[in-house]
């Protein structure tokens, strides 16, 4: 600790000390603990003293933003015009302070798959940091709270000031996970495990895209022609085409009288469909009922991928396929 302290008295000042203290806030007051004092001989009026003071930080004082007050004339040996002007005050960052310094992992990944996060653990203080560990969290905003799902960590060595711990963790994207995107935070000292001056500045965070299916009626098939009210097999192959995976969803057969779908049309059926991976295809049959009543003539029958619109694709706009079918 390095200060000045001067006389803006009028009168000559006896030989005095200057005390310094280290308190959990920026007011001296009787719970703070003196850590150092150095003397300071007689100053005239405008004279000062400059010195150092080579102080110790407490081994068991809490880490965190903390503040050195230095008092001149400390112990009051010198009667003095004005005596509530005699401390001074600057703050000091105690204990280790963690922070991931550099993170880096893919761009995109679909749900399910294993992705390799890379980042860099680094001790910002001169103090040591006891034994961490990092941990790798998957939101879906770029902020971490309570609702994020911790999916790796990765043991964290002893640090010593400013050296850092660089490594990978392999990690999964939960598989529930819907396209858009989503962040992966990483957070040094996960756990709480090491006290340390800034416990506010542990998280960084990068941004992945998960990709978004297209689903599509990429084959179509059954009878030219049915009776009114009898039951037939209707064939399809559901595809994603997308870059993203599908999660499971519907394919609904209509009757409809033009070749294009509205909500007009008759649900007449429908098929389940599995998780879809991007390129694949889940092709199966369905009994459908052409409805009794149905008034004789040229309909079509309208396979409709994701008919219940339960999932969201790059293009919502190419789900159907007709296949055209006579009413006896
Ligand atoms: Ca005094
Ligand atoms: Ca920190
Ligand atoms: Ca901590
Ligand atoms: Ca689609």
């Amino acid at each position: 600790m390095t200060d000045t302290t001067k006389n803006f008295g009028t009168g000559p000042a006896a030989a005095s000390k200057t005390f310094v203290y280290l308190s959990l806030d920026s007011i001296l007051d009787p719970g703070d603990t003196l850590i150092g004092s150095r003397p300071v001989g007689v100053l005239s009026s405008g004279s000062y003293s400059a010195g150092s003071t080579l102080v110790t930080i407490p081994a068991d004082a809490t880490p965190g933003i903390r503040y050195l007050i230095v008092l001149a004339d400390g112990g009051q040996a010198v009667a003095e015009s004005i005596e509530t002007n005699n401390t001074r005050t600057t703050s000091i960052a105690v204990g280790p302070d963690l922070q991931v310094s550099a993170l880096s992992a893919p761009l995109s990944a679909l749900p399910g798959s294993a992705i390799t996060v890379t980042d860099t653990t680094k001790n910002f203080a001169t103090v040591p940091a006891a034994a961490s560990t990092t941990f790798v969290y998957f939101s879906l905003d770029s902020i971490l709270d309570s609702g994020d799902t911790l999916i790796g960590n990765r043991p964290v060595g002893v640090l010593g000031g400013g050296s850092s711990s660089a490594g990978s963790t392999v990690v999964t994207i939960p598989v529930d996970t819907t396209p858009g995107t989503r962040y992966l935070i990483v957070l040094a000292d996960g756990g709480q495990t090491v006290g340390e001056s800034i416990e506010t500045n542990n998280t960084r965070t990068t941004s992945i895209s998960i990709p978004f299916p297209d689903l599509q009626v990429s084959a179509l098939s059954a009878p030219s022609s049915a009776l009114s009210g009898s039951t037939i097999t209707v064939t399809d192959t559901t595809s994603n085409l997308g870059t993203g995976l599908a999660a499971a969803s519907t394919t609904r057969y209509y009757l409809s009288a033009t070749s294009t779908y509205d909500t007009t049309d008759i649900l007449i059926g429908s098929r389940s469909i599995g998780t879809l991976l991007n390129g694949a295809s889940s092709s199966g049959s369905a009994t459908v009922t052409i409805p009794a009543g149905t008034v004789v003539g040229r309909y079509y029958l309208i396979a409709r991928a994701d008919g219940e619109e339960v999932l969201a694709e790059t293009n919502e706009t190419n789900n159907t396929k007709y296949y055209r079918i006579v009413v006896q």
